[in-house]
């Protein structure tokens, strides 16, 4: 984890959605040192709550579990959804649905920001030798990047509209450590995960920004130039773990689909895979 906050709790309520995801599990204990109460909601059932933590489970599909699942939150980490190329029932159901059933709620209870888990696949057709900031031009991946594009445009309106601030975060890959070699550009370790998301809740004022979640990496693809006042400053790099995923994966083929852009595999997944 990051060092601890120094500054005492920051929120009363903070709902963090996908609670039991694989990103969840990990901003779970860590956000709970910033708030008074973590609110944790999931698809199911999670067990039984821990200190200073509630739980109330909602489909985001289903829009008065939603309702209930905002009401009376300060702030919401969105990371719940479906986060890999799916068939597009899913997608529709749980990233487009879901995320007009959460904005909708957000209005409702007039809460005041959003730290919404986009995606790097709403860029994934930028080639690995493009460099792109914030405001390039939207070029997907795959349905599932099309729904996080969707994301972020609902964002912008509730922001233009309502006024509801959101941090849409562009995450690269957040896993414990890079995967391949792909992943030495798009790496965010969990601690700088932590810092992006804390920093995206904090900023005094940031209508609806946009930021690449990555780590400070050697390699790198994207330009977070338009997001500094966000005050996100990585301080993990995948360097340190070059040379193990370069002897692992020791040669690419350069013809593959998944080599030549920044989605890498995702712009070659079909739906069921
Ligand atoms: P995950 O798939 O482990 O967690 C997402 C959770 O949302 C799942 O547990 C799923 O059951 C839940 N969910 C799906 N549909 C739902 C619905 N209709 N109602 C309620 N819950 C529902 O994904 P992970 O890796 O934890 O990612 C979290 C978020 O961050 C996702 O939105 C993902 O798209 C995004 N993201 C993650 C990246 C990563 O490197 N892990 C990279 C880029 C974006
Ligand atoms: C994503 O959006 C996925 O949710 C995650 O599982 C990773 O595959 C990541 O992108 C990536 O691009 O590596």
């Amino acid at each position: 984890m990051s060092t601890p906050p120094t500054t005492g709790l920051r929120w009363n309520r903070l709902l963090l959605t996908g609670a039991a995801g694989k990103l969840g599990r990990e901003l779970r204990p860590r956000l709970k040192r910033y708030c008074e109460t973590l609110r944790l909601s999931h698809l199911e059932a999670m067990g039984e709550p821990g200190a200073g933590e509630e739980i109330v489970p909602a489909d985001l599909a289903d829009a008065a579990a939603v309702d209930s699942m905002v009401a009376g939150v300060d702030a919401i980490v969105h990371l719940g959804g479906i986060s890999t190329e799916q068939r597009w029932e899913p997608i529709l159901a749980s990233n487009i649905v879901g995320l007009y059933n959460l904005y909708e709620a957000v209005r409702r209870h007039g809460v005041k920001r959003v730290v919404f888990a986009s995606s790097n696949h709403v860029t994934g057709f930028y080639r690995q030798d493009e460099s792109i900031d914030t405001r390039a031009p939207l070029r997907p991946d795959g349905l599932y990047g099309l729904s996080k594009a969707f994301g972020e445009n609902l964002a912008q309106l509730y922001w233009d509209r309502h006024g509801i601030e959101t941090v849409s975060l562009r995450i690269g890959s957040s896993f414990a450590e890079p995967l391949d070699r792909r992943m030495l550009a798009t790496w965010i370790s969990h601690d700088d995960l932590e810092r992006l998301v804390v920093a995206s809740l904090s900023a005094p004022v940031v209508g609806h920004s946009i930021i690449y979640g990555v780590s400070d990496n050697s390699t790198s693809w994207w330009d977070n130039t338009h997001a500094g006042h966000i005050g996100y400053r990585p301080q993990d790099s995948s360097e340190g773990f070059r040379a193990a995923v370069e002897a692992r994966q020791p040669r690419l083929d350069r013809s593959d689909p998944a080599v030549i852009y920044q989605g890498g595999a995702f712009v070659r997944a079909e739906p069921d895979e």
